[in-house]
């Protein structure tokens, strides 16, 4: 462990809230300027920057502080810096702004939340970004996704005057800026504070593994969680905070502080380790715990892990002097089952039997309501989770038929619908393609760009449905595989997603040809038909594929139905 003197209550903090004065002279000059409406990710960035937690950025990134973090993990200046946080727009946008113009940087509802004085606009090179910072081009990766699918081409870099820190209605009493919890730990009289940082629920093994890092660091812990939620399949961030109040009454009494950070991560591996230890000394922290695999996505569709497990650790603790805080290095905490006791990987006596069970693993069970072993977390955990994340049959779901116009996809539907809804344990949805087409899309035609918006328009109301625990069947043709994609991942965040492929080969469609569309297509009376003269991208890995060819719609509705049988969705 490295070892300096430790400087309580963190080093100097920027602060990008101007005073009431200012506020009232920028409110004036807004009506003048011009506005970017910012995403989740950009607000968690600008509410970071605001409050001082990104201390010593001072904005969003100009091109050639974004190059230096990228190419050499440094600021111009030289200050270490791991992760580019930069603001990104369309091409378009690109074009309505210049060097030298102060745009309002707004919420969703319009509210303006900062000025930013534009110092740069440049054009983001993803690719160099991703093995620069990711490692991989893989979009299996969450980072690597957002950055080439999400996000911008553009960017624009500059100063930040902040007039308010975006709103949070909810847990407002676990949410402090770093000098709210630099002056709570003084209240407290805590000088040595360990932080500990998570994106899952709090249990046994990383309880364990914090007790551990506080007695030898002779600290008291903030335990420190992202609230953001990163990847299909975490836990909703309202259930992981009641779990963290929870778990939180096992500490003893006084020793540790529960706040949220708004932080968007990036998975990015050792290189978001550096930046969470750097937000952490802005906290005020003196020591900082860094796990097994720290902020990695786990693994990649080959089953390798996207980062080496111990890359964290290594990197953090090469740096821990010049950033000014002590890192705490863990092993993986095995179950010891003969001592009943968690135990660091490389402290287990040989041939002692041990447990573990990858958080991934257990949210997998909690999801198909299989048993979770006592070990594993404390029983009020369990409750909540139970509350939040009922078994399977009792979630809710999608059915996403995709398919060429024609291969009986709406047919399939019907038969789905009127066999969930004869089960009648949930309310069930048809969203069929042409339904929807009449009902929410009617002004769109069949350019890719409509395509999208009908399609992600399906996709939200689904999401909506799954949410609230009924079933959503959609049925539209859906052709491009991104698109489907993100609905998957909107959708997953809920419940269930079940894409079903209908698979049937252009030729029978065409041989059907109910509504006489391909014939007008051929003959070049319709334009854009899809399979004819527009692209169908076939689904590579459906949950069910069907080919309707020697099918009738009961005997492919009743594959679907199987599926949904075996994979815990009906009983
Ligand atoms: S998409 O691509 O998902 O937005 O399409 P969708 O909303 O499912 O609409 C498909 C139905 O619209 C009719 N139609 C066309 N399909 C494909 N390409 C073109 N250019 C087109 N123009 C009209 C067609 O009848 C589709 O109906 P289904 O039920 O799929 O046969």
């Amino acid at each position: 462990m490295a070892s300096f003197r430790v400087i309580p209550y963190g080093g100097e903090l920027v602060n990008l809230l101007v005073d009431a004065e200012r506020a009232k002279a920028l409110k004036a000059l807004s009506r003048d300027l011009q506005n970017i409406t910012l995403s989740n990710r950009q607000l968690s960035d600008l509410e970071l920057l605001m409050n001082g937690a990104f201390s010593p950025l001072r904005g969003f990134m100009s091109s050639a502080d974004y190059e230096s973090v990228v190419d050499r993990m440094r600021l111009q200046d030289g200050t270490l810096w791991p992760i580019p946080v930069c603001l990104d727009i369309s091409e378009t946008e690109a074009g309505r702004f210049e060097v030298g113009q102060s745009v309002a940087l707004c919420d969703g509802e319009g509210f303006m939340l900062a000025v930013l004085h534009i110092e740069d606009i440049w054009r983001l090179d993803k690719s160099r970004e991703c093995e620069a910072v990711y490692g991989t081009r893989d979009i299996d990766h969450p980072g690597v996704d957002y950055l080439l699918n999400q996000t911008g081409t553009h960017c624009i870099g500059g100063n930040i005057e902040g007039l308010q820190l975006p709103l949070h209605f909810a847990f407002k009493r676990h949410r402090h800026t770093p000098v709210e919890i630099r002056n709570l730990y003084r209240k407290l009289g805590w000088r040595r504070i360990v932080g500990f940082q998570t994106r899952n629920p709090l249990h046994c093994a990383q309880f364990e593994m914090t007790l551990r890092a506080m007695a030898d660091a002779k600290a008291n812990l903030l335990l420190h969680p992202v609230v953001r939620r990163v990847k299909p399949g975490d836990i909703d961030t309202y259930t992981r905070i009641r779990c963290y109040e929870e778990a939180g009454r096992h500490y003893p009494p006084n020793m540790m502080l529960l706040s949220l950070l708004p932080l968007a991560m990036r998975m990015a591996g050792p290189r978001e380790a550096l930046l969470h230890a750097i937000i952490r000394k802005n906290y005020g922290c003196t020591h900082f715990i860094v796990g097994r695999d720290h902020a990695g996505p786990g693994l990649n569709r080959d089953g390798r892990s996207f980062y080496d497990p111990d890359g964290a650790k290594e990197l953090t603790l090469s740096f821990s002097a010049e950033m000014g805080i002590e890192i705490m290095p863990f092993e993986e905490m095995l179950y010891a089952v003969d001592q009943d006791t968690y135990m660091p990987a490389n402290e287990v006596p040989p041939g002692d039997p041990v447990r573990s069970l990858s958080v991934d693993e257990f949210n997998q069970r909690l999801r198909l309501g299989k048993r979770v072993p006592e070990w594993f977390t404390f029983p009020e955990v369990i409750e909540v989770l139970r509350q939040a994340h009922p078994p399977r049959h009792q979630q809710g779901f999608t059915i996403f038929c995709t398919g060429l116009s024609g291969a009986g996809k709406s047919t399939i539907a019907r038969v789905l619908h009127a066999r969930l809804l004869e089960m009648g344990k949930r309310p069930v949805t048809l969203l069929d393609g042409d339904v929807v087409r009449r009902n929410l899309s009617s002004e769109l035609g069949f350019s890719k760009e409509h395509r999208d918006i009908n399609v992600r328009r399906i996709g939200f109301v689904a999401s909506e449905i799954t949410k609230n625990r009924g079933i959503a069947i959609c049925a539209p043709i859906a052709p491009y595989t991104t698109t489907r994609r993100q609905i998957r991942q909107l959708i997953e965040n809920y419940g269930g997603f079940v894409e079903l492929y209908v698979d049937t080969p252009l030729e029978v469609c065409e041989g059907r040809d109910r509504k006489g569309m391909y014939a007008k297509a051929r003959a070049g009376l319709i334009k854009g038909f899809t399979g004819v003269d527009d692209p169908y991208e076939a689904p590579e890995n459906p949950e069910v594929r069907i080919d309707t060819t020697d099918l009738t719609p009961d005997e492919a509705a009743q594959e679907a139905l199987l599926y949904l049988e075996r994979a815990g969705f009906i009983k």
